[in-house]
């Protein structure tokens, strides 16, 4: 992308009403736009960095053997009248009626509808295990909508529902989530902590919480810093196997780590002292196991192997998927702006142009463009005839993490700078020298053809 065909509104001012780091840097990027409380518009950089978000979810939920599908954000209250929910949700639920006066919804999640689908359509426990999932606008009508997309009214989520014929299998489903939410958050360059939490209005026992820690978060928790030092990494994981799930579920979940709502004082008590953390986490996902709440409420039974009639056992899976972007930019900034990792960056390099107009640099910045575009990668260069301090400090807003820049002295000597958004470091190097080494990182992402 060429800046001077972009639409990239920078604010000049820090934006005065935004409270915490991540809602400033998303305004002042040009990232997003309010259009009322809690519910915004995507500018293209804040739609691009969702998309590379939403592609990470997607990628893993399907390499866990989720399948994907699309469910209306609008829904029939009467669905929620079967579950009984439609009066239990409260004030959070947006009510609509149409003109016919039906009464409809704005979905806040979609527990009843995914169970209509699966009850209409799966008649035989041959059809199990079954998990669908959807990336998908949300509504809930927050009491406090605040930190920009951090609480949202209207937000983006991936929310997925696991059917399955016993408790057992759908603990399997459970632990799968697990894992795979954990590579999820692990390849967007952030610490997710699962951590045991309250079920709420969706119901059920068992609930873990995603949470990253930052001074921001909402929630308080409290913590084995030990569970701190547990990484996931790049190990093989085969989904179907029951038992290295289960693995990775007890590796994850077996040291203390709760949120407020579930905090036991005297468990707590028995962490090493020096290891006994409080902090403030955000919460970017949570599991729950509910087993036939939703299916023995509105008749979601298959054919079992004696064959009688079996409510199915299901659970939910959701990540915050809009919410992510405040996750990852209260993780990852300082005080010039934000700095993307490599894994979810909008644009992978910034090429800047000391001086437009200048034949050769120009000629040379059109070189650099060309080879990252072949070589798969995005870059963004700043093409627009201004300053090379303005175009530095929009870079650095935007903080896409590898940035070349490009000048006629340096071109002279045959060379470029190469400059990390993280560290800050500058290396002079010939042109082709910059381009393969940006190669190369992305490549060990996964990302490009390098
Ligand atoms: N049906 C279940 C699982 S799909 C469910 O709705 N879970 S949830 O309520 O925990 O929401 C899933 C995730 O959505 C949360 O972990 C959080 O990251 C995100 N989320 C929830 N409310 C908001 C909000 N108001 N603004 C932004 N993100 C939110």
């Amino acid at each position: 992308m060429r800046l001077s065909r972009y639409f990239l509104p920078v604010l000049k001012e820090s934006p005065r009403d935004a409270q915490i780091v991540s809602h400033r840097y998303m305004l002042q990027a040009g990232m997003i736009k309010q259009s009322s409380a809690g519910i915004y518009s995507w500018l293209p950089l804040g739609f691009k960095a969702l998309k590379r978000i939403e592609q990470i979810v997607h990628e893993e939920q399907e390499r866990a053997g989720h399948i994907p599908l699309l469910m209306p954000t609008l829904q029939s209250a009467d669905l929620w009248r079967e579950s009984g929910r439609y009066d239990d949700y409260g004030e959070e639920m947006l009510r609509i009626s149409d003109r016919h006066g039906h009464d409809m919804l704005y979905g806040p999640t979609n527990e009843e509808l995914i169970t209509d689908i699966f009850r209409s359509h799966v008649s035989s426990y041959k059809s199990l295990p079954l998990t669908l999932y959807h990336i998908q606008w949300k509504f809930r009508d927050e009491r406090r909508p605040r930190f920009g997309v951090m609480r949202g009214r209207e937000f983006y989520m991936k929310d997925g529902y696991n059917f399955d014929l016993t408790k057992e299998d759908a603990l399997h489903a459970y632990n799968r989530h697990l894992v795979s939410y954990l590579r999820t958050y692990e390849r967007m360059g952030l610490q997710a902590i699962p951590m045991r939490a309250d079920s709420g209005p969706i119901g059920g026992d068992d609930t873990h919480e995603f949470l990253v820690l930052a001074d921001t978060g909402e929630s308080e928790v409290f913590y084995d810093s030990a569970v701190t030092d547990l990484t996931f990494g790049d190990r093989e994981i085969d989904y179907d196997d029951v038992e290295q799930c289960a693995g990775v579920m007890e590796e994850f979940t077996s040291k203390y780590a709760r949120t407020d709502e579930t905090h036991d004082e005297a468990l707590f008590a028995e962490v090493p002292e020096e290891r006994r953390k409080t902090a403030r986490g955000i919460e970017v996902g949570q599991i729950f196991y509910f087993g036939t709440k939703y299916s023995e409420a509105m008749g979601a039974t298959v054919q079992g192997p004696d064959g009688k009639p079996t409510p199915v056992h299901m659970g939910s899976h959701g990540i915050g998927v809009s919410r992510l972007l405040g996750a990852i930019i209260e993780a990852s900034h300082d005080d010039k702006g934000i700095i993307w990792p490599e894994g979810v960056t909008p644009y992978h390099a910034g090429i800047v142009n000391l001086k437009q107009g200048d034949a050769e640099a120009d000629a040379a910045c059109e070189v650099l463009y060309e080879q990252l575009t072949n070589a798969g990668l995005e870059p963004l260069y700043d093409d627009r005839d201004e300053r090379a301090g303005g175009k530095f400090a929009t870079m650095d807003m935007i903080g896409l993490p590898w940035r070349i820049t490009v000048g006629p002295r340096g071109l002279k000597n045959g060379v470029v700078e190469l400059t990390s958004r993280k560290t800050g470091e500058s290396e002079e190097m010939a042109p082709e020298a910059a381009v393969a080494k940006i190669v190369e990182i992305y490549a060990a992402h996964g990302i490009g053809r390098g």
